[in-house]
């Protein structure tokens, strides 16, 4: 099969215009990468013809020999659907899961993603904690979110429950809760330690005064993920421009009874009394 026919690289693409349709991806902002199923690397084996071995510049041991679907460093989400031959890249990663090699795509040249260590990291600790149901990371500059990060305590707590609060079906599709990154330098492997870490608990992370970044099982619930968490960002910048603070909300009890008949649980680190 040719990889532009593939099931999997098609969901790719209508990602990135979902994306770049909701506005995220200003410039070459936000990235995206998918790791790929042993039966979907076969089907395409025909095209793939691997380069040269280039350093990640972190060590992902629990991703040895998987291959990804990546975005180009650079490239920008509109054009991926265009010309997604250009934009963005097949990779196969080494034994040891330091080093990664391109294997289709890019044609016009290039490296992936800029925030590769971040995606990478996350998903070998999403591979891990999810027992492989994992499969995609992606990263936008939702515009709500951010200015939330000027306002908000970057704690994981506030962030949590204030965008909770904001729309009722927020506790059922991120019970776990969201994690904040304070302001760091992005593409590194610092920030993507950092982000990997709040991974291990949730399946969101807020960098502050950038972005977002949602891993999922497949690209519906990722993108959904990312799209929930944003509406609510922009119901609670609404709240907070009228001014008037909240009359009413909707209270720790409530959330309670709420995860009985939603069936979810709910950490009380999240339920505390506001004064
Ligand atoms: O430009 O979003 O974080 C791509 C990015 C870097
Ligand atoms: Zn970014």
């Amino acid at each position: 099969m040719k990889v532009l026919d593939a099931e999997f690289v098609q969901g790719f693409m209508r990602m990135a215009t979902d994306g770049w349709d909701q506005g995220w991806h200003e410039r070459n902002g936000g990235n995206l990468s998918y790791r790929i199923k042993e039966e979907e690397i076969a089907s395409v084996e025909e095209e793939l013809s691997p380069g040269e071995w280039l350093e990640i510049g972190t060590s992902v041991p629990e991703l040895a020999g998987e291959y990804f679907l990546v975005t180009g460093s650079g490239k920008y989400m509109r054009n991926i659907s265009i010309k997604p031959e250009d934009c963005i890249c097949i990779i196969e990663l080494d034994e040891k899961g330091e080093n990664y090699r391109i294997c289709w795509g890019l044609v016009n040249g290039g490296k992936p993603t800029s925030e590769l260590p971040s995606h990478l990291m996350n998903h070998e600790v999403k591979k891990k904690v999810t027992k492989g149901r994992c499969r995609v990371i992606y990263h936008a500059h939702p515009a709500n979110t951010i200015a939330l990060t000027f306002v908000l305590p970057l704690e994981d707590e506030v962030f949590t429950r204030e965008l909770w609060e904001m729309a009722t079906e927020c506790p059922v599709v991120f019970p776990e809760g969201i994690g904040v990154v304070p302001w760091m330098v992005p593409g590194g492997r610092d920030i993507a330690v950092a982000t990997s870490e709040l991974m291990k608990k949730y399946n969101v992370a807020i960098w502050a005064h950038h972005g977002m970044f949602c891993a999922g099982e497949d690209f519906d619930l990722t993108f959904g993920l990312m799209h929930t968490v944003e509406k609510s960002a922009e119901i609670l910048v609404k709240v907070l421009s009228m001014g008037q603070g909240k009359r009413q909300t909707i209270r720790p009890d409530e959330f309670r009874h709420l995860a009985v008949d939603f069936h979810v649980t709910l950490p009380e680190k999240f339920l505390y009394e506001k004064q």
